[in-house]
């Protein structure tokens, strides 16, 4: 059977490999001159730094199969995520955690001392957080709230954070111990050879032929199935209207040696214009003593125009609406499956995007074993 997939990220790759594997012919579409989607990291030019190009990624994951899924396809070495966060002149490490909190407030609290305490701060009287803000307000009350997330989330995401959902706060943890690993997950880790050379070896199968720099929309074959991981409201030609997104910008310098001592600082407050520095030999902690040089990002956010490249999905109440009809048009749209980040417009960790296509690999496999195409 002849198989279209659209985008070669994470989730394209994955099941194009499934189907290849499978005796299948798939054609791999990528408007972009480059395999990996978000994930591409290249070496850069002057100064040899493995960069994230599309921002910084941290692989890590609960899920085993995901973790075993992609160790076949490379090696990934140990890599810990610690973020630290600059507020009103001050350096802190975030999550929040025990140093965070005595830092902050100048004590030398113990854990349960320091869990009542923040327990005092928080706004009780909100028992079912909706928005950020409240979410905030009843997890670490006003003063930890506006040294480091109602700035920096107002640069991140261009709103008011009563406007947010509770659910883009709690993706981060609070803690009561000295630990600042930023995830909670019990596998971590960072590709040695960057995640383009693990998508590289996830395409790297007989059956796949991969058309970088081509658009599916100038496509002019026919394929029996299309398994579609582009921008959703884009395959319907933007017909129910564009859904929104934040894009970011990276403004580039070079330093000598090491810039800023760690991969990833966040500056909360709203005064300075973007929300962090990322300095990229850092995240390949194994390598970093080769490079004289250090090459670093600041980083933007704002509202991605049409001909940005979209990160972050908004999904406040109108797009919400619009997704759930593009989702109608989606489900009655027979021959094409929608899969992954822009394909069903939530906002995935990485991990999260490779479980889920692992997942409609299983189903792929019933639907072909059931010998129909009613795929997912
Ligand atoms: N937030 C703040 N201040 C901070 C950090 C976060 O207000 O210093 C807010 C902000 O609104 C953000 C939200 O909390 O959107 C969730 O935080 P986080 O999950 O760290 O934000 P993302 O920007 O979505 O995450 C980026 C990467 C993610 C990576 C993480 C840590 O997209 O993949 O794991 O940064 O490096």
């Amino acid at each position: 059977m002849s198989f279209c997939v659209v985008g070669a990220g994470f989730s394209g790759a994955i099941i194009a490999r499934h189907l290849a594997e499978r005796g299948h012919k798939v054609t791999v579409v990528d408007e972009r001159p480059h395999i990996g989607g978000n994930c591409h990291t290249e070496r850069d030019a002057e100064t040899g730094v493995m960069i994230h190009k599309y921002g910084p990624h941290i692989f890590h994951t609960a899920d085993q199969r995901a973790w075993d899924y992609v160790q076949q396809f490379g090696t990934f070495l140990p890599y810990v995520n610690r973020v630290k966060a600059i507020s009103q002149g001050r350096v802190y490490t975030l999550p929040v955690n025990l140093l965070t909190i005595n830092q902050f407030f100048g004590t030398t609290m113990g854990p349960k001392e320091a869990r009542a305490f923040i327990e005092g701060k928080a706004d009780k009287s909100i028992t079912s957080p909706r928005s950020f803000e409240e979410q905030a307000l009843s997890m670490i009350g006003p003063e930890l709230y506006k040294a480091f997330f109602y700035g920096y989330t107002r640069k991140q995401w261009g709103l008011e954070p009563t406007e947010l959902p509770a659910s883009i706060l709690k993706r981060l943890p609070l803690r009561f111990n000295y630990d600042d690993n930023y995830f909670n997950h019990p596998y971590q880790g960072m590709p040695e050879e960057g995640y383009t050379a693990i998508v590289q070896n996830i395409l790297n199968v007989d059956g796949i032929d991969l058309r970088l720099g081509c658009s599916f929309e100038s496509l002019e074959e026919t394929f029996q199935h299309v398994f579609y991981t582009g921008p959703i409201d884009r395959f319907f030609q933007f017909k129910l209207g564009r859904l929104g997104y934040r894009t970011l910008d990276f403004e580039r310098f070079v330093d000598d040696g090491d810039h800023q001592g760690t991969a990833v600082i966040n500056y909360c407050d709203e005064e300075v214009p973007f929300t962090r520095i990322s300095e990229h030999k850092h995240f390949a902690p194994w390598e970093q003593d080769k490079f004289s040089q250090t090459v670093c990002f600041r980083e933007y956010s704002r509202l991605a125009g049409e001909d940005d490249v979209p990160y972050y999905p908004i999904r406040l109440v109108n797009e919400k609406q619009m997704l759930d009809s593009y989702i109608e048009l989606a489900r009655s749209e027979k021959g094409v499956s929608f899969l992954g980040r822009l394909g069903t417009y939530r906002y995935l960790d990485m991990d999260v995007t490779i479980t889920e296509a692992l997942a409609a690999c299983d189903r792929i496999d019933s639907a072909l074993q059931a010998a129909e195409l009613n795929l997912p």
